[in-house]
């Protein structure tokens, strides 16, 4: 090959190359799930976390807000196979595909906020990264939910004989249905999405959840009787595919996972407000709002929810016994 054939040569998988590049980038747009409506405490994260990637790595991606690409346990397993490359998951329905994470499904198990974000920011909260990312899903920052509290259309919940005969909406997962059926009430899980309907033709009685929830929902306006039990607190994680995080040079992963930390400080910071404005907004809108003065009941009735969490897996135990041992 003379010198000109060689640098055509050359000059030809060069501008192939780029053009595969340019290509491969332009199809790359990441894909993200969220159940949250866009000005949501996780939204905001989310679209923080798409454009501080962008900026650090060039890597396009985009958050479709509203649940608009299904529900969570359908796009746990889209992430898992790579179809979605990101979302952000409650725990609470992670429990049937990573056992591990049904720790903090566990009624009661965080004493409060403070204590959740000592826990999951530290080697504990690595330790269930591991046991997601066995199952395909990449833990990148964990974000804030607060705390949930029961509410329905019927009357205050004071105490656990007030639960007998309502029926509450859960998450799917069969913790949170052990749980209401140890206070005397009945559960149905349910997609998020289909909450308010079901509050409002009456198939259901109630449901549970944190002040920006029922307010971004309008529950509130169907279900106008909050009880603050707190008795979930339950982290959220925001996981990549391993499938497109395996794509990914080492750069790139040190890069996506600093974007993914510096979201979960807005999260949170943006989380504590809308707490305060969510819980203005219900009272506003006329709901009935109490206090429970002694939860004590309450959490003794969970210790079968624990027996039979710990009877299925039992690692479980030494999880509880971890969590329990952070001040
Ligand atoms: C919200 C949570 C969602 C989802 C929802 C639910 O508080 O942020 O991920 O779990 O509750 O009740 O399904």
């Amino acid at each position: 090959m003379n010198k000109f054939n060689f640098l055509k040569s050359v000059t030809t998988i060069v501008v192939a190359t780029t053009a595969l590049l340019a290509i491969s980038s332009a199809q790359a747009e990441l894909k993200g799930w969220n159940i949250h409506v866009p000005d949501y405490p996780v939204s905001v994260g989310m679209d923080k976390f798409t454009s501080l990637m962008e900026a650090s790595t060039g890597i396009k991606a985009k958050t479709f807000h509203n649940g608009v690409l299904g529900s969570q346990p359908d796009a746990i397993k889209q992430v898992q196979l790579g179809g979605l490359d990101f979302a952000v998951f409650s725990l609470g329905p992670m429990g049937p595909i990573v056992p591990a994470t049904n720790v903090v499904s566990l009624p009661f198990i965080f004493k409060n906020m403070d204590h959740m974000h000592r826990v999951m920011d530290g080697s504990f909260g690595d330790k269930l990264s591991a046991a997601m990312e066995e199952k395909g899903l990449v833990g990148l920052a964990w974000y804030d939910s607060g705390a949930r509290s029961f509410y329905n259309s019927k009357k205050p919940i004071t105490e656990v004989a007030d639960m007998k005969g309502l029926k509450f909406r859960v998450m799917g997962n069969p913790i949170f249905v052990e749980m209401v059926e140890a206070l005397g009430g009945n559960a149905t899980p349910m997609a998020f999405s289909e909450v308010f309907q079901s509050l409002k033709t009456g198939v259901i009685d109630g449901a549970e959840n944190n002040w920006p929830s029922y307010e971004s929902t309008s529950h509130f306006e169907v279900a106008g009787f909050y009880s603050l039990s707190q008795h979930l607190i339950i982290p959220e994680c925001l996981c990549m595919s391993k499938i497109t995080w395996d794509k990914l040079s080492d750069d790139e992963k040190v890069a996506v996972k600093a974007a993914a930390r510096e979201s979960s400080v807005l999260q949170r910071e943006e989380w504590a407000k809308r707490a305060l404005k969510s819980r203005k907004i219900v009272e506003a809108g006329g709901i009935k709002f109490n206090e429970i003065a002694d939860k004590s009941a309450f959490q003794d009735a969970m210790s079968v929810v624990y027996e039979k969490a710990v009877a299925k897996s039992p690692f479980l135990q030494e999880y509880i016994d971890a969590i329990q041992s952070v001040d």
